[in-house]
C-alpha cells in the first residue's frame, strides 16, 4: 500500500447509512449489456461490498414506465401501453435476477405509491413558488385533437436527410433535435401536418439556481466526482441554464395534480427519478422499516449509478428538485461512459447489441450453464467497465477473459489446491508448522493482508476494474507460490518404508495450509464481483456464507486445522470457439435483418434510393495533395462551446460567435449565417481551429475558425463531438 492509499483509507469516514440507486430502465423493450455495464453491475458490486462490510444499505431500482417511449412501443407492437409495461417490467426484473443483481427492491413507476409521491413532490414545489408557468406554441394535431409530444412528430432530419427522424432525435445520425428543426413535420398519430397552438406548462427555473449548482458540483465535488461527470456538468452550466418544462401534454404518465391542468402529465424525467424515493417507500413498507432517514437525514450517503446519457438529470435537475423539496442530494454520481460492441456503438434500433435475455438464454439457461455463467459475464463486463472512457465488448475478449483469466488463473489455483489437499494431506486442512516457516510463506501472508486494504480503497472510490484485477492478481500470486513450493515434488522424499519424511510433510502441510487460507480469502474478495463463485467456494470449503463478511479478509485463520473439505469441482467451464463464432454470426444476421426492416418501414424518396451517381457538389474523389504528419500537427484543433451568436450588421453571410475554449473566450466571425440561425447555435459544441492567425472581417477581429461539413444539398452542418466534452479538449 502506498502512503497515499494509507492516507485515503484513514480519511474515509463511514456514513451512517447508504442509499444506492441504479437508473430505472424504460419498460419499452429488452435491455442490453451496455445498460447492464453502465448502471447495474457497478452498483451491485458496490452494494455487495457494503453489505459485506455490514453497513446499512438499501439498493433500489425499478422500471420506468412513463414517457412517450411506452405508448410508441405499444403502437409498434399493436397493443396497449399497459400491456407493454407489464411485459417488459417482468422481463427486466427476471433478467436482473438471473444476472445476480441484488436490488433490495425492483419496483415500478406505475405503482400507486409512485404516482402519489411524484404528485406530492410537484405540489410542494409548485406551492412554494419554485416552478414557473410559461406559455408557448407547440405542435398540435387537429385531427387527433391533441398536442404532440416530440416523439410523435416525424420528419426529415436537417442533419442527414433521413426522412424518419423524430422530433427529439434522428435515430439514423443520432443528432438530438427539437420538433422545430424537422423539415416537413408530420404527426405520427394522424399522418397529417401539425399546426402550432399555444399551451402552458410548468417549468423548473434552473437558471435561478446556477450559483448553487455551480458551487455544489464544481466546488464541493470538484475533486471527488469523476472527470467525465464534472466535464458534462460544467459544459451544461457554462452554456447557460434554462428553465426546463416539467409537464407535458400527454395522456400517459403521472397526472399533473391541478384542476387547470387537464390532459397534462408530469414529464417523465420529472417523475422517473422520484421513483427512487417511491421505491424506498415501498421497500420500507415491505420490510416494516422507516424510509424517511434515507432521504432526509444528512448522514445518509446517496449514490446514483447511471450511464453517461443520464448525467444532467442526475447531477443537475434531480439534485435541484431534491434540494427544493428539502431532501438530501447525492454524494456521488459515478456515471460510466458507453460500451461498444465488436467495433461499433451498441444500438437497439440497428440490433447491434447483446440483450441480457439473449445471454441468459444462450449461456445461463443452457444445459452446461447455470449461475457460473452469470459470473462469467459479470467478470468480463467488470474487467472492461467504461469507467473513464468508452470501452469495447468483443466475443473473443469474452472468451479470453473467461478461459485465460477466470479458468486458468482463478479456478486453476482453487482446483490445484483442492486436488493436492486430497492427495497429500488426507482431504483435510493441514497444520501450519511455525518453526518451518520460510520467507516465501511470510511474503504470501503479507500480500494477502495488504490486498485487503488496497481492494477496499479501490471499491470505496468506485474503481471496480482495478479492484477486480487485484483479486485476480492474488490468485496469480497463489499459483506462483505453489509453483515455487512444488509440494508434489516434496511428496517424493520418502523414508526406507516409502512414507513421506516428517520434514517433507511439514513443508507440504505449510504450503497447502496457506493455499487453503488463500482460497478462503479469495472467496471473500471475489464475493462482491462474482457472488455465485464465492458461494460455490463456500460450499467446497463447507463453510457458511457468513465467512464472506469483509472483516474476514486478510485473516489466515478462516479454515480450521483438521477440517475436512469437499472434493474439488471446477468453478468455471471454458468458452468454446464455436460459441464465439455462433454469437458473432448471430450479431451480423441481426444487423442485416434490422436493416431490411428499416428500409421496409422508412423507404427513402425514390431519387435518393436509386441515385448512385453523385448529384451533389461534394466530390470525395477530388482529393487535396498529400501532406506529412508534421503539416497536420501544426493545427491546434480544440473543442469549444458557442456561448453567444449574433448577425453581423450589413453582412448577410456572417455571424459573430463567442466560443468558450476552456482557457478563455474567443470571438470568431464565420460565414455561415445562411445555414444557421444565431439562436440555434448557442450551447452547441464545435471544433475550433484555435491557432489560425487573427483576421479582421467587417471591422471585427476573428480569432479562429469553426469546422463545418457540407451536405449533398449544399447545406452546412456543424462538426461536433458525439458527446459533451470539456471545452479546450484537444482534437487529433
Ligand atoms: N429511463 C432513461 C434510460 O433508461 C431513463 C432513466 C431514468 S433514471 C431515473 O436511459
Ligand atoms: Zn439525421
Amino acid at each position: 500500500m502506498t502512503e497515499q492509499d494509507t492516507k485515503r483509507t484513514a480519511e474515509r469516514t463511514v456514513p451512517k447509512r447508504y442509499l444506492i440507486t441504479s437508473a430505472l430502465p424504460y419498460a419499452n423493450g429488452q435491455k442490453h449489456i451496455g445498460h447492464l455495464a453502465g448502471a447495474y453491475i457497478p452498483a451491485d458490486v458496490y452494494v455487495r461490498y457494503l453489505r459485506a462490510q455490514k453497513r446499512d444499505v438499501v439498493f433500489v431500482c425499478g422500471s420506468d414506465e412513463h414517457g412517450t417511449a411506452i405508448p410508441i412501443q405499444a403502437m409498434k407492437e399493436g397493443t396497449t401501453p399497459q400491456a407493454i409495461i407489464d411485459k417488459y417490467h417482468v422481463i427486466m426484473k427476471e433478467n436482473f435476477e438471473d444476472l445476480s443483481i441484488s436490488f433490495d427492491i425492483y419496483d415500478r413507476t406505475s405503482n400507486p405509491i409512485h404516482h402519489e409521491t411524484a404528485q406530492e413532490f410537484f405540489t410542494d414545489l409548485n406551492n412554494k413558488g419554485d416552478l414557473e408557468i410559461i406559455e408557448s406554441e407547440q405542435y398540435y394535431d387537429e385531427a387527433a385533437q391533441t398536442f404532440l409530444a416530440d416523439r410523435y412528430i416525424k420528419g426529415t432530419c436537417p442533419n442527414c436527410g433521413f426522412n424518419g427522424a423524430y422530433g427529439d432525435q434522428c435515430e439514423k445520425c443520432g443528432t438530438s433535435l427539437s420538433p422545430d428543426e424537422l423539415i416537413n413535420p408530420v404527426s405520427t398519430l394522424s399522418g397529417g401536418a401539425p399546426v402550432k397552438k399555444a399551451t402552458k406548462h410548468w417549468y423548473l427555473p434552473l437558471n435561478k439556481h446556477e450559483d448553487w449548482l455551480r458551487s455544489w458540483i464544481l466546488g464541493t465535488h470538484g475533486h471527488d466526482w469523476k472527470a467525465n461527470v464534472l466535464g458534462q456538468c460544467k459544459s451544461w452550466i457554462d452554456a447557460g441554464l434554462q428553465p426546463r418544462a416539467v409537464t407535458r401534454d400527454l395522456d400517459w404518465g403521472v397526472k399533473v395534480p391541478l384542476a387547470d391542468a387537464a390532459g397534462k402529465v408530469l414529464y417523465v424525467w420529472f417523475d422517473a427519478p422520484i421513483g427512487y424515493v417511491s421505491a424506498t417507500k415501498q421497500w420500507a413498507l415491505n420490510e416494516g422499516k422507516d424510509w424517511k432517514p434515507y432521504w432526509l437525514d444528512k448522514e445518509t450517503k446517496l449514490v446514483h449509478f447511471i450511464g453517461k446519457d443520464n448525467i444532467v438529470f442526475h447531477c443537475i435537475i434531480f439534485p435541484l428538485m431534491l434540494r427544493l423539496h428539502g431532501y438530501i442530494v447525492p454524494e456521488n454520481v459515478p456515471a460510466n461512459e458507453f460500451m461498444n460492441l465488436e467495433g461499433d456503438k451498441m444500438s437497439t434500433s440497428r440490433a447491434w447489441k447483446l440483450d441480457m435475455q439473449d445471454y441468459i438464454d444462450d449461456f445461463i439457461k443452457k444445459e452446461n450453464g447455470g449461475p457460473q455463467l452469470a459470473d462469467c459475464l459479470r467478470y468480463y463486463l467488470i474487467s472492461i467497465l467504461p469507467e473513464t472512457k468508452d470501452s469495447e465488448f468483443t466475443w473473443k475478449g469474452f472468451q479470453d477473459a473467461v478461459n485465460s483469466e477466470l479458468v486458468s488463473i482463478f479456478a486453476n489455483f482453487v482446483n490445484r489446491t483442492f486436488v493436492l489437499m486430497h492427495k497429500l494431506t488426507g482431504g483435510k486442512v493441514p497444520k501450519y508448522h511455525n518453526d518451518k516457516a520460510e520467507p516465501k510463506d511470510n511474503n504470501l501472508i503479507a500480500d494477502i493482508k495488504t490486498a485487503k486494504a488496497r481492494i477496499e480503497t479501490l471499491l470505496e472510490e468506485y474503481k471496480f476494474r482495478d479492484a477486480l484485477f487485484l483479486v485476480i492478481d492474488i490468485a496469480r500470486t497463489g499459483n506462483r507460490y505453489m509453483q515455487e513450493k512444488e509440494p508434489w515434488i516434496k511428496a517424493r522424499t520418502v523414508d526406507a518404508h516409502g512414507a513421506v519424511t516428517a520434514e517433507a510433510q511439514a513443508e507440504i502441510d505449510n504450503c497447502l495450509h496457506l493455499c487453503l487460507q488463500l482460497c478462503a480469502n479469495l472467496a471473500v474478495f471475489i464475493n462482491p464481483f462474482l457472488p455465485n463463485t464465492a458461494r460455490k467456494m463456500c460450499h467446497l470449503m463447507k463453510v457458511v456464507d457468513k465467512m464472506l463478511d469483509w472483516e474476514n479478509a486478510g485473516s489466515m485463520k478462516l479454515l480450521s486445522v483438521g477440517y475436512s473439505l469437499r472434493a474439488p469441482e471446477l468453478l468455471f467451464r471454458k468458452i468454446d470457439d464455436s460459441e464465439v463464432s455462433y454469437q458473432v454470426e448471430k450479431l451480423k444476421a441481426g444487423l442485416e435483418k434490422s436493416k431490411m426492416e428499416q428500409e421496409k418501414n422508412n423507404p427513402q424518396p425514390a431519387q435518393q434510393a436509386e441515385a448512385p451517381a453523385p448529384t451533389s457538389s461534394i466530390d470525395t474523389t477530388k482529393a487535396i495533395a498529400e501532406i506529412q504528419y508534421d503539416d497536420f500537427a501544426k493545427l491546434d484543433l480544440r473543442i469549444g462551446t458557442i456561448t453567444a451568436a449574433e448577425k453581423v450588421e450589413k453582412a448577410d453571410k456572417l455571424l459573430k460567435l463567442s466560443v468558450d475554449l476552456g482557457a478563455g473566450q474567443r470571438t470568431i466571425v464565420s460565414g455561415i449565417a445562411q445555414h444557421f440561425s444565431a439562436e440555434s447555435l448557442v450551447g452547441k459544441q464545435v471544433i475550433v481551429v484555435a491557432n489560425l492567425a487573427p483576421r479582421k472581417m467587417r471591422g471585427i477581429e476573428s480569432q479562429g475558425m469553426i469546422l463545418t461539413a457540407e451536405q449533398p444539398d449544399g447545406k452546412l452542418i456543424l462538426v461536433n463531438p458525439d458527446s459533451l466534452t470539456i471545452n479546450g479538449s484537444n482534437v487529433r
